[in-house]
């Protein structure tokens, strides 16, 4: 099918082993909130194998860890309604990070540091294997302090009961460390020096300045805050859900490390999820742990140039080191574009994204990621084409998978280089797929995936690369376009996109998108670039959506692979 005609048709111990600190057993247990269910009939937007409670809100992955063999993953939740409030930390387990089984609340108000809310934090494992857990709470005085919590039972690996230290909290906001009380929270996984200090950070800000507050202590229960901040950067906003971790900067880069591992093959990642805009940037760098001083390559100052991990809805994300597989796994949280009275309606809100494997690019510049392979388990029916040219303006549509429950990977080649577009001055490139949507002819591009796609393309979601002539070279744009996603206008539709670091001219072009109901994540040129969107098609629902590949440029491109695979459901909680 020609695709102009389509897209017109469409109008488109602690150490604490040791010490000994009596210890407050936590006491009530919200067991009859576990047993919830919800009627999934009638629900066309509940993801099958996105990781999410039966029901209520959900936000931010909070300690992931490997223990005993098994995944551990807490998140806030809310278990009275739809929309955020009242949060605990929920927990559920995996061998596999894909299929879950929900255990009781681990940590949820019990004790003045925390009675009214249990936020963000992390897990650390100890010498000797003891998992540790420093969290926020909110007081009485509705301040924002850190907790401890741990395992009631060491030996028990589902590890189902935690209990808070006595002497909680461990660090608050006082007139004497002017710490803001309401910008406080969301502490790091800690790492070990070689001088036998722990060291965390927590985010904050003074006044527009984001920072990334340091503590540091030696028994892990009585901190000081160190006299600078790891790092801040003004005009960025609270800092929420700082991530500090080491990456290896040699081959296999693709080995993650120990958080506390330094030394001269590593570099460090500071990752903030940014307030102000809802987004989760990284800065690659030099840590200095003698003086604690981290200097990233690109900082905020060259702020149109800091990186993110996904350029679509992917917030308050955590990484862990897994032990197991000797990777670095990142966690994600991925809101709804709906509205809150769809959300109540529907009952629940929010999503994790898949976990990714995360590891530094070769060229040192950059962060790449990967969904977990453990996730091609559920692939079944493996649809696969011969290498085929795709005529500027066609449609090619995949057969024989379940389009809205499907992992697809495709590549191109692309040659006729004369016809790309020509971009005269530097754009913000999700304003630039804003104003060249998928509908949009060009010369070379776009060129990618039609997910979600009804079938008279009255809706679709647009999955594409575009490249541009700019300053003697090709600029490559990934966008994900979902202003025609659903004939429902009330969800948040916004355009997303990226620059790519790829060179057209030596590299093929990859993509594969993960499509589960209502949310398609995208990794462009293995992984060097993420777009996530939700979408809430109306007509190309369950079995009534259609993925296609599609051209609308006037250059013709190759596609050297296009492999789908419908996905199975996951046990998800
Ligand atoms: N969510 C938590 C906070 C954190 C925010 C509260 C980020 O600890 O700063 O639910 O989404």
């Amino acid at each position: 099918m020609a695709i102009s005609s389509i897209f017109l048709l469409a109008t488109f111990s602690f150490i604490y082993g040791n010490a000994v600190l009596p210890i407050e057993a936590t006491h009530h247990v919200y067991r009859n909130l576990q047993s919830l269910t919800s009627d999934s009939s009638n629900q066309p937007y509940r993801t099958a194998y996105h990781f999410q409670p039966p029901k209520n809100w959900i936000n931010d992955p909070n300690g992931p860890m490997r223990y005993k063999g098994l995944y551990h993953l807490f998140y806030q939740y809310n278990p009275k309604g739809a929309v955020w409030g009242n949060i605990v930390w929920a927990h559920s387990i995996s061998k596999d990070l894909i299929n879950w089984t929900p255990l009781d609340h681990a940590i949820f108000p019990s004790q003045p540091s925390d009675i009214n809310g249990c936020w963000s934090g992390s897990a650390t494992i100890l010498p000797g294997g003891k998992p540790v857990i420093l969290y926020t709470g909110i007081d009485p005085m509705k301040n924002q302090v850190q907790n401890l919590a741990y395992p009631k039972n060491m030996s028990d690996p589902l590890l189902r009961e935690w209990v808070k230290s006595p002497k909680n909290p461990l660090m608050a906001p006082t007139i004497a460390n002017k710490i803001n009380s309401s910008s406080f929270r969301d502490p790091t996984t800690a790492w070990l020096g070689k001088d036998g200090y722990w060291r965390v950070i927590i985010g904050s800000k003074r006044n527009t300045r984001g920072m990334a507050i340091l503590y540091k202590s030696k028994d892990f229960v009585n901190w000081v805050q160190a006299k600078h901040a790891l790092l801040s950067a003004q005009g960025t906003g609270m800092w929420e859900c700082p991530d500090f971790y080491p990456v290896l900067n040699k081959r296999p880069f693709s080995i993650g490390i120990d958080t506390s591992m330094n030394g001269d093959d590593v570099m460090h990642v500071l990752k903030v999820s940014l307030d102000d805009t809802k987004h989760d940037h990284y800065l690659v760098g030099r840590y200095n742990i003698a003086n604690d001083i981290f200097v990233p390559y690109i900082g905020f100052e060259d702020n149109q140039f800091v990186l993110r991990y996904d350029y679509g809805k992917y917030y308050a994300s955590k990484t862990t080191f897994d032990d197991g597989k000797n990777r670095r796994i990142l966690f994600g949280w991925v809101n709804e574009s709906s509205s809150v009275a769809d959300d109540i309606n529907k009952g629940w809100s929010g999503i994790h994204a898949i976990p990714r494997a995360i590891w530094l690019h070769n060229s040192g510049k950059q962060l790449v990621q990967w969904p977990i392979q453990e996730i091609e388990s559920l692939r079944v029916n493996p649809v696969n084409f011969p290498t085929k040219v795709l005529k500027g303006g066609e449609l090619l549509q995949v057969p024989g998978v379940t389009a809205a429950q499907a992992d697809v990977e495709i590549s191109f080649e692309v040659n006729e280089f004369e016809k790309a577009e020509v971009l005269k001055s530097w754009t913000n490139p999700q304003i630039l797929c804003g104003k060249k949507g998928a509908a949009v002819k060009g010369g070379l591009g776009p060129f990618g995936l039609l997910v979600f796609a009804s079938k008279g393309l009255e809706e679709y979601t647009a999955v594409f690369f575009r490249i541009f002539s700019y300053q003697h070279k090709y600029l490559v744009l990934m966008c994900s376009d979902q202003s025609r996603s659903s004939l429902h206008k009330d969800n948040d539709m916004t355009t997303y996109g990226t620059f790519v670091d790829v060179d057209p001219l030596h590299e093929k072009l990859s993509l594969r998108s993960l499509i589960d109901h209502s949310v398609v994540e995208s990794f462009g040129t293995e992984g060097r670039a993420c777009i996530t969107s939700r979408v809430y098609p109306t007509l190309a629902i369950n079995d009534k959506a259609q993925l296609y590949a599609f051209n609308n440029g006037t250059a013709n491109v190759k596609i050297t692979r296009l492999s789908a695979w419908s996905m199975k459901k996951a046990r998800i909680n």
